[in-house]
């Protein structure tokens, strides 16, 4: 009978282990089969995520790393220049590591009007059709630091 259940035990501890260990794989290869499919190969790529006091950080903040900025309290926060050239095709994947966000990049008529929501990925895409400097930024009130949640999108000729 001893026996019987410390097989079992390790049985649930092999399954337990498998979860664990291979969940994550599966969401980051789920994530990708999305991203994929919804990015035409030769756009250029931009991930941003949205934080209420660090602004927009580049790349990817998994929910473990935005709960150590909140330590960070205090830091400037964050307003990344993004450079492209002109006709690019423009993909920004916007994600939140807190609250919901928004996008707008009025000069290219990019708007989101039902916002970033936490742990799920929103794609805006734009051609890059003009030179010059221009300013994105956050239409979702997120916090104190909401109007400073900014960033520039450099459009060289
Ligand atoms: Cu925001």
């Amino acid at each position: 009978m001893r026996t019987g259940n410390k097989k079992l035990d390790l049985f649930f501890l092999v399954v337990i282990v498998l979860i664990v260990v291979g969940l994550p794989f599966g969401i980051s290869y789920y994530d990708e089969y999305i991203s994929s499919t919804k990015v035409s190969p030769d756009a250029r790529q931009f991930t941003l995520t949205g934080h209420a006091e660090r602004g927009w950080l580049i790349g990817e903040a998994p929910a473990y790393q935005a709960v150590s900025f909140w330590k960070q309290q205090g830091q400037p926060i964050e307003k990344p220049v993004i450079q492209v050239s002109k006709g690019d095709l423009v993909v920004f994947k916007l994600t939140s590591s807190d609250v919901v966000h928004g996008f707008s990049l009025k000069d290219f008529a990019v708007f989101l009007t039902d916002g970033i929501q936490p742990g799920k990925a929103t794609y805006v895409s734009f051609k890059a059709d003009k030179a010059g400097v221009f300013t994105f930024s956050c239409n979702a009130i997120c916090g104190d630091s909401h109007q400073n949640m900014q960033g520039t999108l450099v459009v060289r000729a």
